[in-house]
């Protein structure tokens, strides 16, 4: 391994097999050990942006005060060191993702342009008048607007999987609306604005029995869950860095190789060719196909030294871990009167929305952050799932490992204080 390449193993991290303590990975996680408006910083917008632990930025740090060089073309150490670190984060991410074939994973800026690729790449040529796309109630605007583009340029037709008044899935109505029309099912794995898991694997069970392929929103269920792309067997599975506790600009296209093999490119330029004359372009495969340009080797190995971190924490104790402070979080916020939960679904990771009687929610957020405590308020860049439960915006509090139920706490506090000073 190169000294780009090797990761400075955190020494605060819990050995494997002892349960999760916070209070040495927060040790990790240094912007957390801060002050806001005099109070300590409780970081509650881990859907936003997660906070990134030393070794991420080390790693990053390494790569551009000892290792700089472009990856893919000079023969000299530099550039090979470079290259074996670039390319050895993607394998860390194929690990991860229990993908069988590096080629498989892609590097793109994040989740909204790896949805973009698929769209112009694997779905535009395939699309014709009157074909159909599927997406659920529920989806980010990123999983929604790229959809709406391709339809209006080839004619094809949006259809909209409804959800329940508890933000699950509709799945009677999904086999309803899988029609011999649809090319392609888009649904999102863990929502942002309610933190409903859909049931990915029963969707891609049925969709896949009519020879639909499924494309997996994974932004906000890559930092919570165990995601293993070949037990799901989705054709197309994209996530961010940076919510992964990684980079910002860097995100991550897991697709099937015979479907990245048959896709035409995604942008052209330098490293996506394999030979060039103003007459003929021979592309490169895949992936290098569809990463035009230098790509962020900075961010990829961010990224990588972030999985490595996260991997070393493990999913299963980060899962049964945040499960336990959601519904630590969930019980003590929806006592507060005047509280109404927004997305009650059974299985949810992460997200606590909600909205406050009488009280806009960016009030909330305002009183909250005077606390020291930082949520998002809004749409969440997902209105029509607002719209369904017929409010403009939530409050959105989102949590990560290094939370704790003290945080928790302060943050069930602040919203007494602001239910005292609009009630
Ligand atoms: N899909 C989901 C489910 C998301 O939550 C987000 C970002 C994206 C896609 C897009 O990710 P990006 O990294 O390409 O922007 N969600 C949020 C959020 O909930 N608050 O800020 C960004």
């Amino acid at each position: 391994m190169s000294a780009v390449a090797g990761m400075a193993a955190s020494a605060t991290l819990p050995e494997a097999g002892m349960t999760l303590d916070v209070q040495r990975i927060r040790e990790d996680f240094p912007v957390l050990r801060q002050q806001v408006h005099g109070k300590p910083l409780v970081y509650l917008d881990n859907a936003a942006t997660s906070q990134k632990p030393k070794a991420v930025v080390e790693a990053m740090e390494r790569y551009y005060l000892t290792g700089n060089a472009n990856v893919h073309r000079g023969i000299h150490v530099l550039s090979e060191q470079a290259t074996e670190a670039f390319e050895g984060a993607r394998a860390t991410v194929a690990r991860f993702f229990n993908v069988g074939d590096v080629r498989e994973i892609v590097f793109v800026r994040g989740a909204t342009e790896g949805i973009n690729l698929v769209a112009h790449s694997f779905a535009r040529p395939r699309l014709t008048v009157g074909d159909e796309i599927l997406i659920s109630e529920m989806e980010h605007h990123s999983n929604i607007v790229p959809w709406q583009m391709i339809c209006q340029e080839t004619g094809a037709r949006l259809r909209v999987v409804p959800i329940n008044d508890d933000g699950e899935l509709r799945l009677d109505e999904f086999e309803r609306l899988l029609s011999p029309r649809t090319r392609l099912v888009s649904i999102v794995h863990v929502s942002n604005a309610l933190g409903t898991i859909n049931p990915v694997k029963q969707v891609i069970r049925m969709a896949h029995e009519r020879g639909v392929p499924v494309l997996v929103d994974g932004a906000q269920a890559a930092p919570h869950l165990p995601v293993d792309v070949q037990s799901l067997d989705c054709d197309f599975y994209v996530c961010s860095g940076h919510k992964l506790f990684g980079p910002t600009g860097i995100g991550v296209v897991f697709g099937k190789a015979r479907h990245l093999e048959a896709m035409p490119p995604y942008q052209g330029g330098g490293d996506m060719i394999l030979s060039v004359t103003f007459e003929k372009t021979i592309y490169n495969e895949a992936p290098l196909k569809f990463e035009a340009g230098t790509p962020h080797i900075a961010g990829a190995i961010g990224l990588g030294a972030a999985i490595d971190y996260i991997s070393r924490v493990g999913l299963d104790r980060i899962a049964a871990y945040e499960g336990e402070l959601l519904t630590y979080a969930a019980d003590a916020i929806s006592t507060i009167s005047g509280v109404r939960i927004i997305g009650t679904a059974k299985e949810k990771a992460g997200i606590l929305s909600f909205v406050l009687n009488g009280v806009h929610a960016h009030d909330i957020g305002t009183i909250l952050d005077q606390e020291g405590i930082a949520i998002r308020t809004g749409h969440h860049c997902a209105q029509p799932v607002l719209q369904r439960f017929s409010v403009p915006a939530t409050a959105r509090a989102s949590v990560a490992f290094y939370n704790t139920r003290d945080e928790i706490d302060s943050l069930v506090k602040a919203i007494h204080k602001a239910t005292e000073l609009f009630g």
